[in-house]
């Protein structure tokens, strides 16, 4: 027995101190991108994202819409494999079928189409933006674009007709075929448009450029608007099935792999990843976990995972310690596993980044875990609560959730016996079958957690995560200092509300 002398603490726990903001630490000089697969040091990670967010590997989350949503705001999504082959795979495919803006379309709409029509046409076929011209043909007058992230039926009401709403989204200004993306930014921001239309000189639209796409691809595209982009998307994977499974979501277009594990620590993802680098060389990307540790990290990082994910039991849904008694917090996990993603670097030459997978409920958390070394974070209540999600709306009391479970809970197992033939029992619960809030969309909030981000290494100096956490001055918080924190104790020294 072995007994680890440090408290088990959670990102809770901590607080940072600011450093020193100097004049160049602005909003826009703040470099949120992060590197997803294993590298040379020094060299650039083969894949990148332009923010450091992934959607959970669960039923409840990783959709192919939501995985549109994610990659247009510059993250990836993970399919969840709780499912067939055949049905993940066609997952991953439809999200790489999507196109990534950059490119006519040749959805046309009238400007008197309801939003309700035009989300119809655009599900159908697979668009992310139609043109509208004025008799709905591709021949008509072009008026403007609207793209399906500038409105929210939930919010907005299908009966807002397309064209009041792509003048208040779109606009109408043009630009020449020979634009190049960073004068089409300046254009963008000038005009404050989400969606740029390119127009040849006979009036024939050539090719949008959407406001996220350029942010997305600006840090690592210099090139002008001539290529077709497609979304990135990951994909879950397990130790029993991995030889088809694979094979599947490889052939699907799955940009990147990772096994799906509450305890990655095992011989059977040693296995896995060793088919893996045997089958594929380093044509496919893999990562592992999840660990606690850095001896499980070692153990993944010298089996050839391309990132480890780090986290047992802080997902909000799981209940592993309680059943089981496994797991640690996950601050105290994650810089054990940082100090040895470093040390491994050092020594071999090979940087593996670390995700924070789980137990992320603030924003704030998300900006701890960054401070504490992670390179990217993997959320699951976080974006179960967005129209993206596949996951019902639901009215309880009069409020609005989402319904949101765990991969360990009876109803994900059931869905695999009933729905998939699956005959394994679940012998006992490791998740619990819930709701969530409702927050609307995912754009909005996205939006609203990279500024606090941003805002946040803003005020401790950086302006690279990676300077973030070299530079960072964390504090442990006592009890009480966090009871402060807490919105209840604020909200009960208030006046009460005279109405109540
Ligand atoms: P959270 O963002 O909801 O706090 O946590 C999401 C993470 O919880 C997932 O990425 C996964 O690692 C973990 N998870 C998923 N299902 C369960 C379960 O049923 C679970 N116990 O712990």
């Amino acid at each position: 027995m072995r007994i680890l002398e440090e408290v088990s603490r959670t990102l809770n726990e901590y607080l940072l101190v600011p450093n020193l903001t100097t004049a160049d630490c602005t909003p826009a000089a703040v470099d949120l991108s992060a590197p997803l697969v294993r590298h040379r040091v020094g060299d650039p990670s083969a894949i990148r994202i332009a923010v450091p967010l992934t959607s959970a590997i669960m039923g409840a989350v990783s959709s192919p819409r939501l995985a549109i949503a994610l990659a247009q705001c510059g993250g990836l999504s993970f399919i969840h494999q709780n499912q067939p082959i055949e049905s993940q795979a066609a997952m991953v495919a439809a999200v790489k079928r999507h196109k990534a803006g950059f490119r006519f379309s040749d959805t046309n709409i009238k400007p008197s189409a309801t939003l309700g029509e035009l989300t119809t046409l655009l599900d159908a076929a697979e668009r992310d933006f139609a043109v509208v011209t004025d008799d709905g043909s591709a021949h008509g007058t072009f008026l403007g674009l609207i793209s399906t992230r500038d409105f929210h039926p939930q919010r907005h009401g299908t009966g807002d007709s397309v064209e009041s709403r792509m003048r208040r989204a779109a606009g109408l200004v043009t630009a020449p075929p020979t634009v190049s993306l960073s004068e089409a930014n300046t254009l963008i921001w000038d005009h404050r448009l989400d969606v740029l239309p390119v127009v040849a000189g006979d009036g024939r639209l050539e090719s949008i450029v959407l406001r996220r796409d350029y942010e997305l691809h600006k840090r690592f595209h210099n090139e002008s608007i001539d290529a077709e982009k497609r979304f990135r998307v990951g994909a879950g994977v397990n130790t029993r099935d991995y030889s088809q499974r694979i094979p599947a979501l490889v052939e699907a277009g799955a940009d990147l792999l990772c096994l799906d594990s509450s305890d990655g620590y095992s011989v059977w993802q040693h296995d896995t990843l060793r088919y893996v680098r045997e089958t594929y060389g380093d044509r496919v990307r893999v990562g592992a976990g999840n660990v606690v540790d850095g001896r499980a990290f070692r153990y993944l990082a010298d089996a050839g995972a391309d990132f480890v994910k780090v986290g047992i039991g802080g997902g909000s849904i799981c209940i592993t310690r309680d059943q089981k008694g496994i797991g640690r917090g996950q601050a105290s996990a994650l810089i054990d596993v940082v100090a040895e993603r470093d040390a491994y670097a050092q020594r071999t030459g090979e940087y593996v980044p670390v995700c924070c997978d789980g137990g992320l409920l603030s924003d704030y958390h998300m900006a701890i875990a960054f401070a504490l070394g992670a390179d990217f974070v993997m959320l699951g209540r976080y974006f179960a609560r967005f129209d993206e999600s596949p996951s019902p709306l639901v009215r309880v009391g009069g409020q609005l959730f989402k319904e949101y479970w765990g991969e360990g809970s009876n109803r994900a197992r059931n869905v695999s016996r009933y729905e998939h033939g699956d005959s394994q029992q679940l012998v006992f619960e490791e998740g619990v079958d819930g709701y969530v809030p409702y927050a609307g969309s995912l754009y909005d909030n996205v939006a609203t957690t990279i500024a606090k981000l941003k805002a946040t290494m803003i005020s401790c100096g950086s302006t690279a995560l990676r300077a973030f956490h070299d530079n960072a001055v964390l504090v442990p918080v006592s009890h009480q200092s966090y009871l402060q924190n807490t919105a209840e104790v604020r909200l009960r020294d208030r006046p009460s509300d005279p109405g109540q």
